[in-house]
């Protein structure tokens, strides 16, 4: 059975929130509401005119949204308070302070669009008005949005942020997560859900429960709940009003639920007419945000038809000389297409400067040691995830006397969502904190895939350089240790496949201690895996390097010096491939052992030196063979020194299954000694 159609409600008195009262503007005020009003409404059909003429390829409206967000741009102080939007948004991002040229040349994919040609249009970005770009992940700027204001609540900043959606976007986890938090935190934050009854063509009677997502979230302490017609001026701007007098005033968070209407098809790309009927549009039109203030201005001797008229000239004008404007600009540089995928910020640092002396340490202790002296080096450093914090500090220890030494503040507990803490750490990032995020296992990361994939990998990118996200998300990693399908995975290989990420993993205390301080003082995102089973274990432990010591993040080691065959590993395989080495140099070969140490990016020029000297090489990893980064590294050197090489590229890695538990099928399945031994003996005698 289809869904019932939801009626489209719109009589005030349904509005519990009094309007404000027009006397409350003057003239000008509402005069310049209403010409951004016009503005975005000509922008929205001179885009699809443009589109139609094969000049522009997508686009996305706000008609009939118009109310409601201008009622937030008007509420909140530009350049002050932080912003994110959705991709609906345009009106919103105009009233912020957005120009019909940056929204043309967005559309048109000229150098002039705020990200540069390389986000879709209708995804707003701006540095100055602090508009954070706009990832196409719907709900991706939700938990975002909630770092920047738990940062903003650190830093005692007078700052509110907006968070957008439409209704379908609250069907999204992340939604009752941030609510979850924000609530919990009293985070500054307005969350506006503009409900046009669609997301695409799926009405809401079929998307949220009870019809209506501020029926259904009113459990939330804290909360605060308006619901109000966003296509009239006066009742969207007394809720957002005091939506954002609440979090000015630290009372918490608020969601105004706005009920607006969709006068276009949900993009270019769609046709209503399939899923919508004649009246139901019909309906929505009599809803006209534009329609309802013009009459309110008439009425109330605001304006006259003359003056109401003239502003529609002016701004129908205003956008043919734009378009005219960014015709005429450049478009994008292709050889510009690969920066700001990483910070193109030299390093200051200096690396690996003398030796570590200090007493051995473990690298469970080597990594607590690091996060300790980046805290007191930098009181911006915060420390966060499940389990951290208090007497516990971590399942693993690595956060043990954080909290004791710097304060809950510094060192706090996550609610137990991996997309809570990786988005919260975004968001702090953008506010300019240092995260240093912990994930409790490897296994359990994929909850807060959209963030890492789709927000902080991409954020340099495609906001053009003008936000960045530089953190530190720490992962333990790695069988070996009877941890079975969901406590032994390896997932290097996956992460490595992004765009926008270093990826690190050291196998040894001494370069574990020295890789996260560089990593906690870097300008990018970094996932720094750490093997479990290397934690406590005697050979992986080191003399502790002073507080100075940097390792390079972009630099393999190598750990052992041979002439016949090189060995290409990293984190626990390192210590095996040492194990086969003393073994074969016993009867007369030498491996040459690399240690990767970061395998995005991957310093192939150590390993190629490597090769074209001993002309044999074995990769040797614990992640699985099939697409592991034994392929990528074993492809290059077929590639680059094809010539050098007396044998083809051997890899020994995991087989292709889950990770079993009992001991005998966990070490058929991981890299074991004889699987080793097996291939060097394969390869010298090839
Ligand atoms: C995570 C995710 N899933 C699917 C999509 C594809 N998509 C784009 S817009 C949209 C509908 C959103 O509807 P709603 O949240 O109600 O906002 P509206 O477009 O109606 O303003 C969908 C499914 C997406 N962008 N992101």
């Amino acid at each position: 059975m289809p869904a019932k159609i939801p009626s489209l409600v719109m009589n005030n008195s349904e509005f519990k929130i009094r309007s404000t009262p027009i006397s409350a503007f003057t003239k000008e005020e509402l005069l310049a509401v209403y010409r951004n009003m016009l503005l975005v409404r000509r922008l929205d059909e001179k885009m699809l005119i443009l589109l139609k003429q094969g000049k522009g390829h997508f686009h996305i409206g706000c008609s009939g949204h118009e109310a409601i967000q201008l009622a937030a741009a008007m509420t909140l102080k530009s350049k002050t308070d932080w912003a994110y939007p959705y991709y609906r948004d345009l009106a919103f991002s105009v009233g912020l302070g957005l120009t019909s040229r940056d929204i043309l040349s967005s559309h048109l994919s000229k150098v002039t669009d705020p990200s540069g040609g390389r986000q879709m249009p209708s995804h707003y970005n701006s540095r100055e008005h602090k508009i954070v770009s706009v990832s196409s992940a719907i709900g991706a700027n939700f938990l975002p949005g909630l770092g920047t204001a738990q940062a903003s609540q650190f830093l005692e900043k007078d700052e509110v942020i907006y968070i957008s959606t439409g209704e379908g976007g609250t069907s999204q986890g992340v939604f009752f997560e941030l609510l979850n938090w924000a609530t919990r935190c009293r985070a500054p934050v307005v969350i506006v859900v503009q409900d046009n009854k669609y997301a695409i063509s799926v009405p809401v009677a079929e998307q949220t429960s009870n019809n209506s997502i501020s029926k259904t979230v009113r459990g939330f302490e804290n909360l605060e709940i308006f619901e109000v017609d966003g296509t009239d001026l006066m009742n969207s701007h007394a809720a957002m009003k005091k939506a954002v007098g609440r979090a000015r005033k630290g009372e918490g968070p608020s969601l105004v639920h706005a009920h607006v209407v969709r006068l276009l098809p949900h993009s270019s790309s769609d046709d209503q007419n399939k899923y919508r009927d004649a009246g139901d549009l019909e309906n929505d039109r009599r809803h006209d945000p534009i329609e309802k203030l013009k009459q309110r201005l008439l009425s109330s001797d605001m304006g006259t038809e003359k003056e109401l008229d003239d502003l529609k000239q002016e701004v129908f004008e205003q956008v043919e000389a734009d378009t005219a404007w960014c015709a005429k600009q450049d478009d994008p540089k292709a050889e510009e297409a690969l920066l700001h995928v990483l910070s193109e910020n030299p390093p200051e640092h200096e690396y690996e400067k003398g030796t570590p002396s200090g007493e051995p340490v473990v690298m469970v202790d080597a990594i607590n040691h690091a996060m300790k002296e980046e805290m007191e080096r930098d009181d911006n450093v915060l420390v966060f995830g499940q389990d951290v914090a208090g007497g516990k500090g971590g399942v693993f220890t690595a956060t043990r006397g954080l909290t004791e030494k710097f304060g809950e503040r510094r060192c706090y507990n996550s609610p137990l969502s991996e997309a809570s803490i990786l988005g919260t750490a975004c968001g702090l990032a953008v506010r300019g904190l240092k995260p240093v995020a912990e994930i409790q296992f490897g296994d359990y990361i994929w909850p807060g895939m959209e963030m890492i994939k789709n927000q902080i990998d991409s954020l340099r990118y495609r906001s053009n350089n003008h936000f960045s996200c530089p953190m530190v998300i720490r992962v333990p990693i790695g069988g070996y240790i009877h941890g079975g399908l969901c406590h032994s995975q390896n997932i290097e290989a996956t992460f490595a496949h992004f765009p926008g990420f270093r990826v690190v993993m050291p196998s040894n205390a001494s370069d574990a201690k020295g890789m996260l301080k560089t990593a906690i003082r870097g300008d990018d995102p970094v996932i720094f895996l750490e093997h479990k089973a290397l934690y406590r274990q005697g050979f992986a432990r080191r003399p502790e390097p002073d507080s100075n010591y940097l390792v390079p993040l972009d630099k393999a080691a190598v750990v052992r010096k041979g002439s016949d065959v090189t060995v290409v590993t990293y984190g626990a395989m390192v210590q095996k491939a040492l194990l086969a080495a003393r073994k074969f140099s016993e009867a007369g070969t030498e491996l040459e052992v690399i240690d990767i140490r970061s395998m995005l990016p991957l310093d192939m020029d150590t390993i190629l030196a490597s090769v074209s000297r001993t002309n044999r090489v074995l990769v040797l990893h614990e992640d699985y063979e099939y697409l592991g980064m034994g392929a990528e590294i074993a492809a290059q050197i077929a590639d680059k020194v094809f010539t050098a090489l007396d044998a083809p590229v051997k890899r020994v890695a995991a087989k292709f299954s889950p990770i079993p538990y009992a001991a005998q099928l966990e070490d058929y399945v991981l890299p074991n000694d004889n699987d080793i031994q097996t291939a060097l003996e394969e390869l010298i005698h090839y």
